[in-house]
């Protein structure tokens, strides 16, 4: 085992589990930079929400969890469903609206799920995944089986009346749930600062009668360790956590987006605090990582990428008789 200082507090994690959640965030990375690539040249329908610059909380959330653990997702779900295992190759068919994609092509970015992995959903509707993931915890309650559930959301997300209600029933059911907020500072083009009074969304917890803590989003190893003692409290039966993680997407919030309503100094701040470049520094400071070792990972990382979108691209496009097929409303 390698201990990690983190804060005041050490962290029992093994070399080979640094090594892959490093090699998860990078995934991550590329897969979306290929995708803003893909769709500069017209070949996403659609739009899309990039997760760059958030790795680090889908990482450290997903490295938490068992495989038959449950997540919910956002429209901002890539990264969520490559943290929990999905394959790349059938995400990046999907978002090309390709016939192997996870939904035959029809559905796109932002409706994913892998229900062999535990991945619930992405969802289009800003909200829309706290009652879901509040629904299957309860499953979980009932059906007595140890598995706990992460529900991802953003800041704008939990000014939606579902957040209150999902927080409220989740914690008097005593619910095995995780709600982590991926505070990005802005909805949209709205700033946080504009549409709440509060600087930290955690405070809301008490409310609720729940345990809430605001923490680094953008520090794999601070996520891992708070999602671990969440879900070591869930599995006990102690009942949910809101876990907002403070963070910032690099990109627009869409499309071509170039988010001009936000500060030059506070994208440059924020890009300093990249998480991958912070999570690589420590693991080299920890010797976890030689510079050898970081090249071969990249390198590997990127051909699992191309070989993603080669494909995706060769893949067809589903037959307008499917159109509807598996529609169910
Ligand atoms: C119910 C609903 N209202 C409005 C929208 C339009 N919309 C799409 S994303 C978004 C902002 C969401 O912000 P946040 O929850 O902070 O997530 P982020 O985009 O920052 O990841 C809005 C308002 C929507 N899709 N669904
Ligand atoms: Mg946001």
């Amino acid at each position: 085992m390698t201990y990690s200082k983190w804060g005041s507090t050490m962290i029992d994690v093994s070399r080979e589990k640094l090594v892959e959640m490093y090699r998860k965030m990078l995934e991550i990375r590329y897969f979306e930079e290929k995708v803003f690539e893909l769709y500069g040249q017209n070949l996403v329908p659609g739009t899309i929400h990039l997760y760059a610059g958030q790795e680090a909380v889908a990482v450290g959330v997903c490295s938490a969890l068992r495989k038959e653990d449950y997540i919910t997702s956002t429209h901002r779900g890539h990264g969520h469903c490559i943290a929990k295992g999905a394959d790349l190759k059938r995400v990046m068919a999907e978002i090309l609206g390709r016939k192997t994609g996870y939904c035959k092509g029809k559905g796109g970015s932002m409706h994913i799920a892998d229900f062999s992995i535990g991945m619930l959903g992405a969802t289009a509707v800003v909200g829309a995944g706290l009652p879901i993931a509040t629904g299957a915890a309860l499953s979980v309650k009932l059906q007595k089986t140890s598995q706990v559930v992460a529900c991802f959301f953003g800041d704008g997300a939990s000014n939606q009346g579902t957040f209150h209600e999902s927080l409220n029933m989740a914690a008097i059911w005593k619910l095995p749930i995780l709600f982590v907020c991926e505070n990005n500072l802005y909805a949209m083009g709205t700033s946080q600062s504009r549409v709440m009074l509060i600087e930290n969304i955690a405070d809301r917890a008490a409310a609720y009668g729940m345990v809430g803590t605001t923490i680094d989003g953008n520090d794999v190893l601070a996520v891992y360790q708070t999602a671990r003692e969440a879900v070591e409290r869930a599995r006990k039966g102690e009942g949910p956590t809101l876990i907002e993680c403070k963070t910032y997407r690099h990109k627009g919030h869409s499309r071509m987006d170039p988010a001009k309503y936000r500060p030059k100094e506070e994208v440059e701040e924020w890009l300093k605090k990249d998480p991958i470049k912070r999570f690589q520094d420590r693991l080299f400071e920890m010797n976890v990582l030689t510079e050898d070792e970081k090249g071969e990972i990249e390198r590997a990382v990127i051909a699992e990428v191309e070989e993603a979108v080669k494909f995706a691209l060769e893949s067809p496009y589903p037959s307008p008789e499917e159109a509807l097929e598996d529609v169910y409303a």
